[in-house]
């Protein structure tokens, strides 16, 4: 065969596989809830899935951002989601108990101490095991991305010994875990949806609050919050969910750009929510919140009161849950 054709063969098969690559990608523009902001690290991970899949699809694939619960708070964008009105949620996993209580296990104080331990036992086989039951219930988790390590604000005093929970209203996720270990300490714990925690903070139905440093500044609760008490008492992973009804109407080559966006957009997230952790407690106090660590003796205390909520809530998680996150922490720390 003469160079010419040669060439004109080559051109074709190129063409057609750019065009086969293509035909597997539809026009899509997914819609996706945020309980943040923009301006929260969220937003830095959704922009970088958000590229990552117009660039892996040729353009075609799209993600909008929905921000500050536009279309639902963390529950009621999931029930979205899983009727397929919305397509993608990232909500933190604590909501999701009332469909997969396994999940619980993630929510009990003080289980991580860090983040390193937090993306072992979520990016495996534990991880593995809770996004495995979320397509029964209508989800499909792409990844779990990151909230943070939770910590208490309050408008009336210092947290600074179990003694100072005692009496105080403390919104929190709803949740039996998050509500039981505030029970524990001595609060009056308040579930409720966090698009409702600023006026209620404000208006002082509530008298406090536990949230990383970047969802306090995101959502301006030093507006409304005087003390930030470094409890570090819980760290929430968020989920990135997309709908089973969308997700399996999509090709192959869809759903892989989409699970390996979402992992890209989780890195970026962490990344930034990490690095960004120092400088955004500093903007807490130079916005005027009045910031105090707690002594080990009574960060001691604290941790020995709330041992009890593993014993309370290890019926409603289940035994295989409990197992396999706590063998994967014996794991990781060479225990
Ligand atoms: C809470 C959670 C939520 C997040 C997300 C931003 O306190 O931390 O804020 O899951 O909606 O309810």
């Amino acid at each position: 065969m003469n160079l010419t054709l040669r060439l004109a063969a080559i051109a074709l098969a190129a063409t057609c596989a750019a065009g086969a690559a293509n035909a597997q990608f539809q026009d899509r523009n997914f819609r996706l809830s945020s309980g943040s902001g923009k301006d929260h690290p969220t937003g830095n991970g959704i922009a970088k899935m958000a590229s990552c899949a117009q660039a892996k699809s040729g353009g075609k694939m799209k993600i909008t951002p929905y921000w500050d619960n536009q279309l639902g708070n963390d529950s009621t964008a999931t029930q979205s989601v899983r009727s397929g009105t919305i397509d993608l949620v990232i909500p933190s996993t604590a909501p999701l108990v009332a469909m997969v209580p396994e999940l619980g296990v993630l929510d009990l104080p003080f289980l991580f101490s860090n983040e390193a331990e937090a993306d072992q036992v979520l990016d495996g086989k534990a991880g593995a095991y809770f996004s495995a039951k979320l397509p029964a219930v209508g989800l499909v988790n792409l990844a779990y991305w990151e909230n943070g390590f939770r910590n208490a604000t309050n408008s009336k005093r210092p947290i600074t010994r179990i003694e100072d929970f005692s009496g105080l209203k403390m919104r929190v996720m709803q949740n039996p875990v998050y509500i039981d270990t505030f029970k524990e300490l001595g609060a009056n714990a308040v579930p409720m949806a966090f698009s409702e925690v600023y006026s209620a903070l404000e208006t002082k139905t509530v008298d406090g609050q536990e949230n990383p440093f970047a969802l306090i500044d995101n959502m301006k609760f030093y507006e409304v919050q005087k003390y930030l008490s470094l409890t570090k008492h819980s760290y929430a992973a968020m989920a990135m969910l997309m709908s089973k009804k969308v997700w399996d109407g999509l090709s192959p080559q869809e759903q892989d750009t989409l699970k390996a966006c979402a992992v890209e957009g989780r890195d970026e997230q962490r990344k930034v929510s990490r690095a960004k952790n120092g400088s955004t407690l500093a903007e807490l106090k130079s916005k005027g919140m009045q910031v105090n660590d707690i002594a080990p003796a009574e960060m001691a205390r604290i941790r020995d009161k709330v041992k009890v909520v593993y014993e309370h809530q290890a019926g409603k998680i289940g035994n295989e849950a409990m197992g396999l996150v706590m063998g994967e922490l014996k794991r990781i720390r060479g225990q």
